[in-house]
């Protein structure tokens, strides 16, 4: 990338502010402090294999999932940086029973819910994993902070956004102008614009789904992951299965590609697996803001009204055409 192309974070985020005049600096602190975080976790992520930070920690978190150590690692990291900069009054974190509320920042406007390592069974086999994370501004600063601030509907998101450690290190986000990517550039170790303006075709061949529910899923889904394998050169059928088990890299290919990632409803998981506040909102408003669809199969992601900090969605996410195709047949042919 030649020198007078090269625009980093710090650049973006500066032009940015510009361009709101009512900025105030806080927003861009938060996202000072998130990129710090970042760039922590991914050394650590690097270097997991060599350091004894792999394998299981003794803890579990209130999924009742075994904590990995570079879980409880990029959750300590993220809380420490983000409490440090001063702009961040609550906390939201998978790893997290409660919510977080930084001590001396009572007054501050912001909340950020997020997923500090996402995928993090990928962790001990090298497949790629991330942080993800969405801002919200407090309703009501007038009174302490509460949780019930925190239940926010996904379309009151401020900023929406993912950190992918993958063969390399990007971060993808929003503000609600856009999609644009960054890369990491160990050598300078700054975030450089590498994917402005992205979009998400309304159109494509890939479908990303764990088959081995399939016994398990709602009947309009199992008809659509038929039809996506039968043979029909006219609509470029069969579709490429690809499942990596990271939300996040499977949800950043298809938008770069074109693709519907399924995490379906089953009768004894009648709200999926997948997370509101810090997995599927966050992703909801990256892929409508690249000109794409998320729905829970029964409405808008964002349109959700949360009851509790980890409540689990259904999670139907991509391209439009795609999105729509299987909505159409959990109407036709069953839902949960
Ligand atoms: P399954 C990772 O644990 C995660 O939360 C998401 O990143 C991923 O999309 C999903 O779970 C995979 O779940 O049940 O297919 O292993």
């Amino acid at each position: 990338m030649s020198m007078n192309r090269l625009v980093t974070l710090e650049q973006f985020i500066v032009d940015q502010q510009s361009i709101h005049k009512e900025a105030t600096g806080a927003f861009s602190r938060i996202f000072r402090a998130l990129e710090l975080g970042a760039k922590m976790v991914n050394r650590d992520v690097r270097k997991a294999g060599l350091v004894d930070i792999l394998g299981e920690m003794a803890s579990v978190n209130v999924q009742g999932e075994v904590q990995k150590k570079l879980d409880v690692i990029a959750d300590d990291t993220f809380t420490r940086v983000l409490s440090r900069c001063g702009e961040v009054c609550t906390i939201i974190s998978e790893e997290q029973d409660d919510a977080y509320f930084v001590p001396g920042c009572e007054d501050k406007e912001y909340i950020v819910s997020m997923d500090p390592l996402d995928g993090s069974s990928n962790i001990d086999v090298n497949a790629s994993i991330g942080t993800i994370f969405s801002i919200y501004r407090r309703t009501n600063t007038a009174v302490p902070p509460s949780v019930e601030d925190c239940l926010q509907p996904g379309i009151n998101q401020l900023a929406a956004g993912y950190f992918l450690y993958g063969t390399s290190t990007m971060l993808i986000y929003t503000t609600g102008n856009g999609v644009n990517g960054f890369t990491l550039d160990d050598s300078l170790q700054e975030f450089c614009l590498s994917h402005e303006n992205i979009c998400i075709p309304e159109n494509g061949k890939i479908f990303s789904v764990n088959e081995g529910n399939l016994s398990d899923f709602p009947p309009g889904v199992v008809s659509y992951i038929s039809w996506c394998k039968e043979k029909d050169k006219s609509t470029n059928r069969p579709y490429s299965a690809r499942y990596i088990g990271s939300l996040i890299a499977d949800v950043h290919r298809n938008m770069l590609r074109g693709g519907i990632f399924l995490y379906p409803a089953t009768e004894n998981k009648p709200d999926g697996k997948l997370r509101l506040m810090y997995e599927c909102n966050t992703m909801a408003f990256l892929i409508e803001q690249a000109g794409g669809m998320a729905h829970t199969g029964k409405q808008r992601v964002m349109e959700v009204m949360p009851t509790e900090l980890h409540q689990r969605v259904p999670l139907y996410i991509g391209s439009t055409h795609m999105v729509e195709q299987v909505l159409g047949l959990l109407e036709t042919e069953g839902n949960f």
